[in-house]
């Protein structure tokens, strides 16, 4: 790390790891390039700049232009700590369900095709949040265009059933056969894009099993059990129980397979409002990317505290990260 960066300059600095947009990256990297001492030792810092400046240039114009072009209701951006997307056919409670978890403004009905295209929510998990997708429902002979691109897109597929209809193990079926023709593979694991092409993509997910409180729900509710218990995960639901309802954002949460993970700057206490959210899976290098975003070879160690090691233990660069980790970062 070069000795001589000004104080100015680390502020500008560490607005550019703050940054949110695009826009507020560029501002803070030509505030860094005017505060950098443009002199012999700091060359390699002003090249390294220099191209930041242009990608985030560059990056700008095409969002810009991105943002007309992308008029398409079935491409949602991502927000929050990742994206689940339901999917089901008509009434079984996809928009009951993200209407009692969110503040998304859903059409709940009863009569089906009330909801013509994609309404994302955020589901509120302690310090994060899930995106819940709502989507227009599948039959057994038609997918809405657009929607197994989405399914494609999202960080983890739920479908819904309703236990009170006598077709609910149809439905599912239904749901599970529309993935499969598109080779796409409801799994217990992380989420797997294709290894090579034509195979799988393998998703995080599982079956809802709505409406519990119907009378003739626990029949049915054992008859899928029975039939699809070997090939994915069943959660019972009712979105008119209340607590059952709470319990559904850990479910989603722990489909997405991430970790979150709280940076603690030298000396001072760790941010525990906004954790940093990465791949199950990563070490300290994965961390010092997201936060130094291309400044991270900066970082040589860290010192960590969390679940199975010494408070403050230093660590290597390749230490794997567990959820919750309070990690401090060193030059
Ligand atoms: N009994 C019962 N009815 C439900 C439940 N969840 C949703 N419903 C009803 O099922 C109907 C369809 O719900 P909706 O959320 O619009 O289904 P969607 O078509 O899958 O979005 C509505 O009349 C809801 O009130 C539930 O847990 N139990
Ligand atoms: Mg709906």
């Amino acid at each position: 790390m070069a000795a001589n960066l000004t104080p100015q300059y680390l502020e500008a600095e560490a607005k550019y790891r703050a940054a949110k947009t695009p826009a507020e990256q560029l501002a803070a990297l030509e505030e860094m390039w005017r505060e950098l001492p443009k002199h012999k030792s700091s060359e390699k810092i002003q090249a390294e700049l220099k191209k930041k400046l242009s990608a985030t240039r560059k990056a700008l114009q095409q969002g810009g232009k991105k943002s007309v072009a992308r008029a398409d209701p079935f491409s949602v951006p991502r927000s929050g700590a990742g994206q689940v997307a339901l999917l089901g056919t008509p009434n079984v409670g996809k928009s009951s369900i993200v209407g009692g978890l969110t503040n998304a403004h859903v059409k709940i009905a009863d009569y089906p095709f009330a909801t013509a295209v994609p309404v994302p929510g955020m589901v509120p998990f302690e310090d994060v949040q899930v995106q819940l997708i709502d989507t227009p429902p599948v039959t057994a002979a038609h997918v809405p265009p657009g929607m197994p691109g989405l399914w494609r897109a999202a960080d983890a597929l739920v479908i819904v059933a309703d236990l009170s209809a006598e077709t609910c193990f149809d439905d599912a079926e239904t749901c599970l056969r529309h993935l499969a023709e598109r080779q796409i593979e409801l799994v217990d694991g992380p989420r797997q894009r294709p290894a090579e092409p034509g195979a799988s993509w393998r998703m995080p997910g599982l079956v809802v099993a709505n409406k519990l409180d119907a009378a003739e729900a626990h029949d049915n509710l054992e008859l899928l059990r029975e039939l699809l218990d070997t090939r994915v995960r069943l959660e019972p639901l009712s979105t008119r129980d209340p607590a059952a309802m709470a319990r559904v954002p850990a479910w989603l949460f722990r489909l997405l397979h991430v970790i979150r993970i709280y940076a603690k700057p030298p000396g001072r206490k760790p941010d525990l409002n906004e954790p940093f959210v990465l791949p199950m899976g990563s070490d300290v290098h994965e961390l010092a990317r997201r936060v130094y975003r291309g400044f991270e070879h900066q970082v040589r160690s860290a010192r960590i505290w969390g679940e199975g090691v010494a408070p403050g233990q230093n660590v290597q660069l390749d230490h794997v990260l567990s959820d919750k980790d309070v990690v401090e970062l060193h030059g």
